[in-house]
């Protein structure tokens, strides 16, 4: 594959949404298109998928169910979207990936690291992103803008010790990887954030150029 995939992650509020805008606007102003796609979701199909993952229900959805729907919509989005925008040469920007499955089902839920791995090799293949920022956020922060923000959603509704295991399970994975990885402080203005981002911007489009 001779595109670009990055992904954008964080817990909840983080403002991932909001800087992923950012981030694409600057990389348009020097000329690199990104193609902007989200998870869960990102085709019709797995949008749909989407809606029943964040949905409210009366019986609880099992951990495995969650996993295996987030890799059923994975499946079809990189299928039908990341794998042939990739082959074209495009740099592919993902608000959200499977490390919010490590971070989420893995670290959140309680599921086994070595199962969501296997679900990785079998749906992804080779495919991992060559470049992920991950917002990082005092909980406390975070729930508090998503709450001012809108209705919470399935996961939204969760603990602080839910999201906390969150947090930790993404500075975690940061850690063990740095040339894949950077570790955005998403904590203070949209100013800084941005300011925090720059030199990102900045190698993303070196490479794009080069
Ligand atoms: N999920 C999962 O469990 N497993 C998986 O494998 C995948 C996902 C892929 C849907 O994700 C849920 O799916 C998600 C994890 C789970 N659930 N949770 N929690 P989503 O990405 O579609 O939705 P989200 O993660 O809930 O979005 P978010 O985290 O709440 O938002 P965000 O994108 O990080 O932030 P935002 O929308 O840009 O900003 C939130 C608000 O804060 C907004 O009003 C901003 O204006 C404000 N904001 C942002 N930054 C700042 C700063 N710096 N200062 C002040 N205000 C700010």
């Amino acid at each position: 594959m001779s595109g670009l995939f990055i992904t954008f992650e964080g817990p909840e509020g983080a403002g991932k949404s909001t800087n992923l805008q950012f981030f694409a606007a600057a990389l348009r102003e020097s000329g690199c298109d990104p193609l902007l796609t989200r998870e869960p979701g990102g085709t019709p199909i797995a949008e749909r998928i989407r809606e029943v993952l964040l949905s409210h229900y009366d019986e609880p959805m099992c951990s495995d169910a969650e996993l295996l729907l987030m890799f059923a919509a994975r499946a079809q989005h990189i299928d039908r979207l990341i794998r042939p925008a990739l082959e074209q040469g495009q740099v592919v920007i993902s608000d959200r990936f499977t490390d919010a499955t490590y971070a989420y089902q893995g670290g959140g839920r309680g599921v086994a690291v070595e199962r969501i791995a296997v679900l990785e090799d079998w749906v992804q293949g080779d495919l991992r992103p060559d470049l992920t920022l991950v917002f990082d956020v005092p909980v406390e922060i975070g729930m508090q803008r998503a709450r001012a923000r809108s209705e919470l959603d399935r996961f939204e509704v969760e603990q602080t010790a839910f999201f906390e295991a969150v947090r930790r399970t993404y500075l975690d994975r940061a850690a063990a990887d740095p040339e894949r990885y950077r570790v955005i402080d998403a904590s203070g203005s949209l100013e800084q954030v941005a300011a925090a981002m720059h030199p990102v911007i900045t190698q993303v489009l070196e490479h794009w150029h080069a």
